[in-house]
């Protein structure tokens, strides 16, 4: 076999795949540019779990699923909680069993959500700028988003370009920008506030564009004189030359900003997105090519699902309370290394009779689980896939057969005929999918009713205006407590493949490289060994994402919109240990 597949991870790129002579390759045409990042380029050679277990001992596919299903039958109360392990639409078919027998799904967030909520509330829909927009723009600025580690496939397209960077590191997209503010983490609804203060102060506000979509920039101008400059300035780490200089060079230019989830990992997350939202619309961004501000896109828009989801109760993803079941099912996710507040989630999960996880790798949770179900790779399953940062749709085709595993779909048909419920062929779902995309003139899939400019056609709020946040939430925790970054790392994705194990310090701390503390929050404590990084400012700690303990540190309150984790609230100290 030698078609083409698609990454299914949880990643902007969403790479076309060639799979040949058991090697994974990236697609040489379009923009998978014929390279994959380390994820996949050695995803083969991580340790996969090959045996279903139940209580410590192995035991076959068969008797996993009648456990599977002797456990749901005895159970008062079942949650299904899915994760992002893997992102194509089949992995949907699950919900479609435990919301037809009556268990409880999730709804929120541990990613995207507030900053979606702060773009819905100010534009009415959530639209991204394509890459081939992107390519289009003269400046892109990178605000709270990594590329070279989330999103390596963009940097081709940056040649040429201004670049722009705000973000707490000097990552390594800072370190050659043309501007890289090193702001203060939280910092930046003040900062761009004052951005676009001084942009109405400079006359540089697109008068015709508010004047038709945001009649009320007037009262937003406002808004942002009740910042005062100098004491804000100095507080979040920028000047007024930052200011001078950004205004300078986006000046007439086609500018795109790119916005990433660092920013709204905060209770008010979803505001500090409308806040730069805001800026975009004073400067006339939207509904122009080349130009705009662009999130994680809604995967979904477009895609109505053919499961039976509706019925399903839900809780919340963030602070679930597990305790309230005694079954919960895990499937592509690691709760006990990604969800915020883990000893909160460890002590809930302590309650629950049957714990079962469904995936691909040994982790905190699988370490927990009373039955383990091993997954089938995307490789070894048919699927099909959107993406957060295109338009398009990728057939994910099986690769090969394997005897390890069991896909979703095959589980789920065991579910719905041991429960007397109804399911449709795998081919019949897919079919599905793919008929909510059209073939473009490339022979690419696209979903249909997308517009190729994002927002070309207005806003879609109730009166077609873009609504400005008309207050600022001043409420920030100002003590001398060090702030916890906890971004992605490039080895691993979330706490797949390879995490590392260390927290970040600026050396001028006064910490030894390799030394054991005690970094610990309102929350809880973890410890690990330092590392130096002199890219961070020196009022942050950084924790990766997926380092076993990061999340000791985190609260699970929710976000103030948008039901998503908020995991740089809390402040953190270190101590030696
Ligand atoms: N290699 C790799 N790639 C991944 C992932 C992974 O784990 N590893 N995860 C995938 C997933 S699930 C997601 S959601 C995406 C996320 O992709 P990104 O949005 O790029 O993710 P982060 O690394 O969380 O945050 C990006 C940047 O925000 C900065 N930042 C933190 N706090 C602030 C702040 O207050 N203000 C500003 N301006 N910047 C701030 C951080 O320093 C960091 O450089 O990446 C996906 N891609
Ligand atoms: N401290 C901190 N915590 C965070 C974040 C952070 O930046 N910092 N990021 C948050 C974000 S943005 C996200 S998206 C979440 C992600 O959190 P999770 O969704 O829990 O993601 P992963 O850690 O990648 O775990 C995914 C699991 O999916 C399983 N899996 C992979 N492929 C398949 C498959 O095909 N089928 C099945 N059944 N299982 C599969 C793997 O075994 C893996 O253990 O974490 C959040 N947690
Ligand atoms: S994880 Fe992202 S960059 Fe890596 S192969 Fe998959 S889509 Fe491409
Ligand atoms: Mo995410």
């Amino acid at each position: 076999m030698n078609t083409i597949t698609a990454c299914p991870l949880d990643c902007y790129d969403t790479c076309s795949i060639i799979y040949t002579d058991g090697k994974l390759k990236g697609l040489k045409e379009g923009f998978t540019q014929g390279f994959l990042c380390p994820h996949l380029n050695h995803y083969e050679t991580f340790e996969r779990i090959e045996k279903p277990r139940f209580k410590g001992e192995i035991i076959t596919m068969d008797e996993a699923l009648t456990h599977l299903v002797n456990i749901i039958k005895e159970s008062k109360k079942t949650l299904h909680y899915r994760g992002n392990g893997n992102f194509a639409l089949m992995q949907e078919v699950t919900d479609h069993f435990f919301s037809s027998y009556g268990a409880t799904l999730t709804n929120g967030t541990l990613c995207d959500g507030a900053g979606e909520a702060g773009i819905i509330a100010g534009r009415g829909h959530n639209d991204i700028m394509t890459p081939q927009q992107i390519a289009k723009s003269e400046v892109v600025v990178f605000w709270g988003r990594n590329p070279h580690t989330t999103s390596s496939h963009f940097l081709p397209l940056l040649k040429d370009k201004k670049i722009i960077v705000i973000d707490p590191v000097k990552t390594k997209i800072a370190q050659t920008a043309d501007l890289h503010v090193q702001i203060k983490p939280h910092g930046d609804a003040e900062f761009v506030m004052l951005l676009s203060r001084f942009l109405f102060i400079e006359g540089g506000i697109d008068k015709e564009f508010v004047k038709k979509y945001a009649p009320e920039y007037e009262e937003f101008y406002e808004l942002t004189q009740t910042i005062r400059i100098k004491a804000v300035l100095d507080n979040i780490g920028a000047t007024l030359g930052d200011i001078g200089k950004f205004l300078e060079l986006v000046k007439d230019k086609k500018v795109a900003i790119l916005c990433g989830v660092g920013i709204q990992k905060y209770l008010d997350g979803a505001d500090v997105m409308r806040a730069i939202d805001a800026f975009g619309v004073l400067f006339g961004l939207f509904g122009k090519e080349g130009c705009g501000v662009s999130y994680l896109g809604f995967s979904k828009r477009g895609i109505d699902s053919p499961f039976i989801l509706c019925e399903a109760k839900k809780v919340s993803k963030v602070d679930t309370k597990f305790g309230n079941f005694d079954t919960v099912f895990i499937q592509g996710s690691n709760p006990l290394n990604q969800m915020p507040n883990t000893s909160r989630v460890v002590e809930e999960l302590q309650k629950v009779e049957n714990i079962i996880y469904f995936g691909l790798y040994e982790n905190q949770t699988s370490q927990m689980a009373d039955l383990i179900i091993p997954a089938k790779t995307f490789l070894e399953k048919n699927d099909i896939r959107t993406s957060y940062s295109t338009h398009y749709m990728y057939e994910m085709p099986r690769q090969k057969v394997s005897e390890i595993g069991i896909s979703e779909y095959e589980l789920t048909k065991y579910l719905c005929d041991a429960f007397d419920v109804s399911l449709k062929n795998e081919e019949d779902y897919i079919a599905h999918f793919r008929s909510c995309a059209v073939k473009n003139e490339e022979g690419l899939l696209e979903v249909k009713g997308r517009e190729k400019i994002a927002y070309e056609n207005g806003f879609t709020t109730d009166n077609g205006k873009f609504l400005f946040l008309d207050e600022l939430d001043s409420d920030r925790n100002e003590s001398d407590e060090l702030y916890l970054l906890t971004c992605k790392s490039a080895t691993s994705l979330n706490s797949q493949f390879k995490t590392v194990q260390k927290v970040y310090l600026h050396p001028s701390l006064g910490y030894e490289e390799n030394q054991l503390v005690e970094v610990s929050s309102s929350s809880g404590t973890v410890l690990l060994h330092v590392a130096f990084d002199e890219r961070l400012r020196e009022d942050c700690v950084l924790i990766y994402s997926g380092t076993n303990g990061v999340n000791m540190l985190t609260t699970s309150k929710k976000s103030y919109e948008g039901n998503s984790a908020v995991f740089q609230e809390n402040k953190v100290k270190v101590t030696k240990a």
